[in-house]
């Protein structure tokens, strides 16, 4: 039954790494790089250590300097391989008492462990298949930088902390603040002894144990074992060997122990993240809103006027309505038109076969003003797509939508000078007015072309040919009056026609200019800062999963 609750604890424990890795990959770039760094050691010190036995649990036994750990650890082997000594300190290399030998080399040499001592059997202790490693350490807070060094590393890599106190040290604040709050996720393979319990009145002895397991549960660690011994009369050591035999047995301390790492990990992710520990909240905290629709729209929107849109789709209304002027006006003012410089050619957007890749427009080139409405609508923008996100994340989304700010204006620029603009289309209408127009002309000019050779031949004193009349009305005279009628009415017609379809052909442009203008604040604004949001989601998620929540 212990084998299966192993195996099943070590595959949960694989997703955990597993997705511990990913939000390390996932905040890369956002989450400072120390915090990442640090995560990263746990990660490679859980790969090493599950590389190595997993039929050895690794006990050490920490404390301050005389509290005991010497003692107490021969006295939980029932043989004499540690020096405990009354000099201060005395323990200044970690040592090793091995039951079950096999296998259990790399992982001494991993620990860096030289000093290494075969135990004999203690009947119930270790079977065969059930190493065990008991480490003698120095003192935590030594006199001696090397034995501190070799504790915090040791910390690090035991599967089982057993805490030797002594009824005088036992409420120090630097094992509690130092170690053992810092340590409180790893409740489920931390042992803690009071020691000298020998040096105490029997009467002194309870109180004094249930004051530290309240101190200890001030640290967090509320549900740890906390037993009472005199490694020197024997008292309680039974209890201690019991205690670490079963958590030997389960097999389960080493993932329990890198579990707890992980967990640790997961929360240090959290908090630089400005999350709850374990990633969202039950409110939803740990997403960004994103972009929605309306974000978008109102982004392009901003974006197009600072592009001068507007200027264009106007030029595109009044660059009609002169091409409509010149083929279709009175022919003998139409000329004049031909002036009146093309506002579209002005901004070089009247072109034909030209490359759009090279194309670039004549607009005025985008001063402070429409910088300054460019960074207002991107920022408002990332704004609301971030907002939710907390802190680094916040700042990363922003930061993805300034990214390519630089661009922004030259890209613009090019999208609306590659989009179509159908100038120079013909429309279907300006062909019948041009003819009719022309036809009114002749018309009237045919009208003085009669009436002329009539003045002639009466100047000549010439008989004068009768002039057929419509109504009473001289022929010649209705053909003048009838053209010059009949053109200025169309004159007047085709302005109207041309408004309206200027008016159409400018709100195509429109269209078709914004969503040019969508297209590159989408590549250029939108993609970036949808990216950011999804990496943070897939970060909690998986911070979520780390953190042992899914
Ligand atoms: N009365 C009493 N004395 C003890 C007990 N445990 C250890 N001692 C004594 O305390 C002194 C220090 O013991 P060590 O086991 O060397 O202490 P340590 O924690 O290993 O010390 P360092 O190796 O210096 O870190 C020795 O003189 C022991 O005999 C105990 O339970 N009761
Ligand atoms: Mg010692």
């Amino acid at each position: 039954m212990s084998r299966h609750g192993a195996a099943r604890e070590a595959s949960q424990l694989d997703r955990r790494l597993e997705a511990l890795n990913s939000a390390t990959e996932l905040a890369s770039g956002v989450l400072p790089e120390e915090t990442l760094a640090g995560v990263l050691q746990v990660l490679d010190r859980a790969s090493s250590r599950r590389s190595l036995s997993g039929e050895h649990t690794v006990v050490g036994f920490f404390g301050a300097t005389g509290s005991g750990k010497s003692s107490l650890f021969n006295a939980v082997s029932g043989e004499e391989i540690a020096t405990a000594a009354v000099r201060r300190p005395t323990t200044t290399e970690p040592l090793a008492g091995i039951w079950g030998v096999q296998g259990s080399d790399a992982l001494l040499d991993w620990l860096e462990v030289r000093k290494r001592h075969a135990a004999a059997p203690i009947k119930g202790f270790a079977d065969d298949d059930t190493g065990l490693i008991l480490l003698d350490l120095p003192d935590f807070d030594s006199t001696r930088a090397a034995n501190r060094e070799i504790v915090q590393r040791m910390v690090g890599l035991v599967d089982v902390l057993v805490w030797v106190l002594d009824p005088q040290k036992y409420a120090d604040a630097a094992v509690h603040n130092d170690f053992l709050a810092p340590l409180s996720s790893h409740g489920a393979v931390t042992i803690v002894v009071l020691n000298q319990i020998d040096r105490l009145p029997e009467h002194e002895v309870r109180p004094v144990l249930e004051s530290l397991t309240a101190i200890l549960a001030q640290d967090g660690l509320d549900k740890v074992q906390v037993l009472g011994a005199s490694a020197v009369l024997g008292t309680g050591v039974d209890k201690v060997r019991t205690a670490i035999r079963q958590v030997a047995m389960q097999r389960k301390a080493m993932s329990q122990r890198l579990a707890a790492d992980v967990t640790l990990a997961a929360a240090r992710l959290a908090e630089a993240s400005g999350l709850p520990a374990g990633g969202t909240t039950a409110a939803g905290g740990g997403t960004a809103a994103g972009a929605t629709a309306a974000s978008k729209a109102r982004l392009a929107g901003e974006l197009a006027v600072a592009a001068n849109v507007p200027l264009v789709v106007d030029a595109v209304a009044r660059s009609y309505r002169l091409e409509a002027t010149r083929r279709t006006g009175w022919p003998v003012t139409r000329w004049l038109a031909r002036f009146r410089p093309d506002p579209l050619r002005r901004l070089n957007l009247r072109r034909e076969g030209a490359i759009p890749e090279l194309n670039r427009t004549s607009l005025p080139p985008a001063g402070a003003p429409e910088q300054a409405r460019t960074d207002a609508a991107v920022r408002e923008f990332a704004e609301a797509a971030s907002a939710g996100a907390p802190g680094p994340w916040r700042a990363a989304i922003r930061g993805a939508a300034r990214e390519a700010n630089d661009r922004l204006p030259d890209a613009l620029d090019q999208a609306i000078a590659s989009t179509e603009l159908s100038a120079g289309t013909k429309s279907w209408w300006w062909g019948g007015f041009n003819a009719v127009q022309w036809l009114a002309l002749v018309t009237a000019l045919a009208g003085f072309a009669w009436l002329g050779v009539l003045a002639a031949l009466g100047y000549l004193q010439l008989p004068v040919p009768e002039v057929p009349r419509v109504q009473g009305w001289p022929v010649p005279t209705v053909m003048i009056a009838g053209g010059l009628l009949l053109g200025i009415v169309l004159a007047i017609g085709a302005r109207f026609i041309s408004r309206a379809a200027a008016a159409s052909r400018s709100a195509v442009a429109r269209k078709r200019l914004t969503a040019a203008v969508a297209a590159v604040a989408g590549e250029l604004v939108v993609v970036p800062v949808e990216r950011e949001v999804s990496r943070l989601a897939k970060f909690t998620a998986t911070l979520k999963a780390a953190a042992g929540r899914q």
